[in-house]
């Protein structure tokens, strides 16, 4: 067995895992990466789209900026829409903040080659990746990693290992309570080989249900369509995808072009806390602590926002100053709840529920009523705004 040790053993190559190491690093901390899957999976997986403007201040201070400007899009606001008519809510106008549309993909294209130069230590393919002693001073991370069996040793462990990770769920039933609301819709998504038809992110409610378009870049979009759970993408082809976007998305003068599809999936949505994101020497970021509908593009944002808080914790803690670490799971989770409220506004606000107009019409108007209220009133406007472009951390 080979034996490691360093300062903090960190479970999961996605976003959040690969920028703690990162931000660790810049900071002269040393951590292991530990991953289940292969480099070529995690650098192909395809998420989210949004930066909120603090994740591309996080991202540049780390020296992770240069791609990001020259390729990212930076959108001063979105379209709403519902009843064939679409509205512009201007953020920069309204609160003077933007987003950048930039791929999760990219980010972590950026964070695997900024490691990959200075020579992190990051194990792809770890079998049966374990943690133990979390209630101890020097927790463990055991793994199989090309047939051998390894361990590390740490002064702490970051759950960075996503929702299906084995962080969260070595943490005792009776010290952990889980949070959860499922949603009865799901999204498949899809990338087109086309140039976006519009300049910013549509978020549409339409009879048939739910649409957006978003983009990744000049030449490819993204779009998605609310679907029900149980739906089997073989039913979609690409023409019937096609047919539902242009009849969700439409409004006289505008078109929507077509392109070849390159990747479609379905997404379940659901909204989920943990009561805590620290036990002893175990930490929780991102979607290992918390999943948010994709509705409010709040998910990477809120990895991004985790690890930048328990970076600052663990930089103090080394420089002998225990608060900020002290301070991490509530701080973190008190922003947390309110990307939760935002994100399951956002998807009550745009989503049908099945069956609403032979069963509770009154919901489905009540809902067109809201969306009419936030796209006249510019009260609502900012709100919207300042939710959309990110919390203060
Ligand atoms: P990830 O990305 O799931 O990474 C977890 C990593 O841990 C690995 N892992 C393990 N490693 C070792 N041992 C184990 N036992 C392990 N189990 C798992 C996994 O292989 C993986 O590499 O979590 P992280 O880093 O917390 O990042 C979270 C984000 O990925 C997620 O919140 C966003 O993608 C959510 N999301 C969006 N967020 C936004 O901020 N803006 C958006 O526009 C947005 N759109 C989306 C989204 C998510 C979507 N899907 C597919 C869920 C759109 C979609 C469709
Ligand atoms: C995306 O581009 O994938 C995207 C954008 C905004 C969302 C969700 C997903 O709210």
């Amino acid at each position: 067995m080979s034996h490691e040790t360093t300062r903090v053993a960190i479970i999961g190559a996605g976003p959040a895992g690969l920028l703690l190491s990162w931000a660790l690093r810049d900071s002269g901390i040393d951590s292991i990466v530990v991953e289940n899957r292969s480099q070529d999976y995690v650098l192909a997986r395809i998420r989210a789209g949004v930066l909120e403007q603090g994740s591309v201040e996080t991202l540049t201070r780390l020296g992770l900026g240069a791609r990001i400007r020259s390729e990212g899009m930076v959108h001063n606001g979105i379209y709403l829409q519902a009843a064939g008519e679409r509205h512009n809510v201007n953020f920069h106008d309204l609160i003077g903040r933007t987003v950048t549309v930039y791929g999760q993909q990219e980010v972590v294209k950026d964070l695997v080659a900024a490691h990959s130069d200075a020579g992190s230590t990051i194990y792809y393919e770890a079998a049966d990746v374990a943690v133990h002693d979390l209630e101890s001073a020097r927790p463990r991370v055991t793994f199989g990693h090309a047939g051998e069996p390894h361990e590390i040793t740490a002064d702490f462990i970051v759950g960075a290992d996503g929702f299906h990770g084995v962080c969260r769920a070595s943490i005792p039933d009776r010290d952990i309570t889980l949070y959860a609301h499922s949603y009865p819709f799901a999204w498949l998504g899809i990338l087109a080989d086309v140039a976006p038809s519009t300049d910013e992110l549509i978020y549409s409610l339409h009879d048939d249900g739910f649409a957006m378009h978003s983009m990744r870049s000049h030449t490819v979009s993204r779009l998605y369509l609310q679907v029900d759970p149980a739906e089997d993408i073989a039913n979609w082809s690409d023409d019937r995808i096609w047919d539902a976007l242009q009849t969700r998305l439409g409004v006289p003068g505008w078109t929507l072009h077509e392109g070849t599809i390159t990747e479609k999936s379905i997404t379940p949505m659901r909204s989920f806390v943990a009561s805590r994101l620290d036990y002893h020497s175990l930490f929780l970021v991102g979607d290992a602590g918390h999943i948010v509908p994709p509705t409010g593009a709040k998910g990477l944002n809120s990895a991004i926002s985790d690890v930048t808080m328990l970076a600052a914790g663990l930089i103090d803690h080394y420089a002998g100053d225990d608060a900020t670490l002290g301070r991490y799971g509530e701080a973190a989770l008190a922003r947390q709840w309110k990307v939760q409220q935002f994100s399951q506004w956002m998807t009550e606000l745009l989503h049908r529920h099945p069956g609403d107009l032979q069963s509770n019409e009154f919901d489905y108007r009540s809902q067109l009523g809201r969306i009419d209220y936030v796209t006249h009133s510019l009260h609502a406007q900012r709100m919207l705004a300042e939710q959309y472009t990110g919390f203060p951390l």
